[in-house]
């Protein structure tokens, strides 16, 4: 833990962090309209280390602060190019949100990178708690005034998803894909059918998560899904295989 937390404060000047895109499908128009940017680490040896091990530690230290700019910079400049997906969205940790400046330095790699914000998306987990919530607050809503959309994610998995419902307006939640899971059974349709109710009843499109099935996925278009994602759409990939796939392949 310790060799990781001094390799991901120079991980960037190394090539040691790269993004792989997982794509997101439009269900309404058939489309994919866009792409998660995730992080990916590996060791000086090559190694792959899993971001359940890393982004702890990067948020622990602090290095997560970085990192998270090199993110947006690097999903800015990679994907957001004529004739690719039209909305990029990256994850971004609550220590972001809580660090002063974050806003102003996003405000810069937009600028830099020729990007408007309408086509970013940040997806902030549910899982985040709700201490310096006006911090968190004021600083969304900065990023709300330069464009970028805000997303939920993992809806479901946690405490303070309903609070975070109650208190902000959210474009989009992601429903986690652990109600997927059990969506083959009675049981677990309902369960799903019933959350997806609470989502769309408050106005927020809807983003499922996980879909790994052909039967997964015709189950959310009879629930009238707007976006999915999962193996079955699209692994996470380079940006070179993300690119050579056909935008219009399900
Ligand atoms: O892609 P994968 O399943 O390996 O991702 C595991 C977790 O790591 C996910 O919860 C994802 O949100 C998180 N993650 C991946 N990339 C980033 C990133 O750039 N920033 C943050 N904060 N989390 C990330
Ligand atoms: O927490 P977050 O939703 O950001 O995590 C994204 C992670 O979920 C990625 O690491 C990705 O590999 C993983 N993932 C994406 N689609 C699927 C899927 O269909 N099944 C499973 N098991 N994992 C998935
Ligand atoms: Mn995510
Ligand atoms: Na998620």
């Amino acid at each position: 833990s310790e060799h990781i937390a001094a390799l991901l404060r120079v991980a960037v000047a190394n090539d040691l962090v790269s993004l792989v895109y997982q794509p997101i499908l439009n269900l309404t128009t058939g489309e994919i309209d866009g792409a998660e940017a995730l992080m990916r680490l590996k060791l000086l040896d090559g190694t792959p280390v899993p971001p359940s091990v890393f982004i702890p530690i990067a948020e622990r230290t602090g290095s997560i602060l970085d990192l998270g700019l090199w993110t947006l910079r690097q999903a800015c400049q990679e994907i957001l190019v004529p004739g690719h997906a039209p909305v990029v969205s990256v994850n971004v940790s609550p220590i972001q949100l809580k660090t002063r400046g974050f806003a102003a330095a996003v405000a810069e790699i937009l600028i830099d990178t020729g990007v408007d914000g309408q086509h970013v998306a940040f997806e902030i987990t549910e899982g985040i708690n709700m201490d310096r919530q006006s911090d968190i607050l004021r600083c969304i809503k900065d990023l709300e005034n330069m464009g970028i959309r805000i997303w939920l994610d993992d809806f479901g998995t946690g405490f303070a998803g309903l609070s975070w419902l109650r208190l902000f307006n959210f474009d989009t939640v992601k429903i986690d894909r652990s109600f997927l899971q059990d969506s083959d059974t009675p049981k677990g349709r309902s369960m799903l059918r019933d959350i997806i109710a609470l989502v769309r009843n408050r106005g927020h499109r809807i983003l499922v998560e996980g879909i790994e099935t052909e039967e997964q996925l015709n189950l959310m278009r009879q629930f009238e899904i707007d976006h999915v994602q999962g193996f079955f759409i699209g692994r996470p990939a380079t940006l070179d295989v993300f690119k050579s796939k056909p935008l219009n392949h399900v």
